[in-house]
């Protein structure tokens, strides 16, 4: 009753220094699972489409060329409050605010290259899911 899901997104600049395997693997350490798994570069509609709600903020445009510059990670990851328990996990937007211990606090020093998107609640997880895993199914 209380398992969530959400997306989890190894962005470009995590990929190209090779932390793919570490990120997961904290992930996994905490007992969150992992129900879907893809390496893929993203095209421009998906990447406005999966930031909507930043259209309006001047750094978007610099926002999409970063997120599709090269192969992202995407996945789904469950468990109980998994929504906050992987926002915990990332650390901060900002990486310098980010306490060590966290994804971004331990690897990340730009918000433009802060590594991991993390859904910010059930409803945005929802949404997002839907839009990178169409046919996911959570209980298949
Ligand atoms: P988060 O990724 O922690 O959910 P967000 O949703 O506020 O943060 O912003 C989405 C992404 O946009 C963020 O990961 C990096 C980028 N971003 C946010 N604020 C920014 C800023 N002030 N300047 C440049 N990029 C920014
Ligand atoms: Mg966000």
């Amino acid at each position: 009753a209380d398992v969530e899901h959400t997306l989890l997104l190894i962005k470009p600049d995590a990929v190209r220094r090779g932390l793919v395997g570490e990120i997961l693997s904290r992930v996994e350490r905490k007992g969150l699972r992992i129900r879907a798994l893809e390496l893929r570069t993203i095209d421009d509609d998906l990447a406005r489409r999966h930031y909507a709600e930043h259209a309006a903020k001047p750094f978007f445009a610099d926002l999409v060329a970063f997120i599709t510059s090269g192969p992202l990670v995407a996945a789904v990851i469950e468990g109980p409050r998994a929504v906050e328990t992987l926002r915990t996990l990332m650390g901060s937007t900002d990486p310098v605010a980010a306490p060590p211990g966290t994804i971004r606090g331990d690897f990340g020093l730009l918000v433009t290259e802060n590594l991991v998107h993390g859904s910010d609640s059930v409803t945005s997880a929802a949404r997002e899911i839907a839009l990178f895993f169409p046919h996911f199914a959570a209980d298949a």
